[in-house]
C-alpha cells in the first residue's frame, strides 16, 4: 500500500465529513451520551478493524471517542485509511 499524493489526501477528505487532517493522520472525534454507548461503538470499530486488518489510534474519554488513522507500515496516509474511516458507523 503506497502513500497518497497530497491532491488526493484533499480530494478523499472532503468526501468525509468530520474529519480533520493533522500531518500524516487523519482523525474524527464521535460523541455520544455516555460511556456506554461510546464503548458500543468502540467495539464495532473493533470489528471492522479486525476485518480490514487496519487499526485506528482509539482515545476514549466517556462519551467522547477519537479515532486517528495513518498507514504506519507505509510511513503515512493510504487508501485504507480513508476505506476504514468510510466505513466506520456512524
Ligand atoms: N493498522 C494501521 N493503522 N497501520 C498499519 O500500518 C497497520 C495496521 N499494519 N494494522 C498492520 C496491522 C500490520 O501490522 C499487519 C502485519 O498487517
Amino acid at each position: 500500500m503506497s502513500r497518497l499524493p497530497d491532491a488526493e489526501i484533499t480530494e478523499r477528505l472532503a468526501r468525509l465529513p468530520g474529519w480533520e487532517r493533522r500531518g500524516d493522520e487523519i482523525s474524527r472525534v464521535f460523541s455520544f451520551a455516555d460511556f456506554q454507548e461510546a464503548m458500543v461503538f468502540v467495539n464495532r470499530v473493533a470489528e471492522l478493524a479486525e476485518a480490514m486488518n487496519h487499526h485506528p489510534d482509539i482515545d476514549i474519554r466517556y462519551s467522547k471517542v477519537t479515532l486517528t488513522l495513518s498507514t504506519h507500515d507505509a510511513g503515512g496516509l493510504t487508501a485504507l485509511d480513508f476505506d476504514l474511516a468510510g466505513r466506520v458507523p456512524e
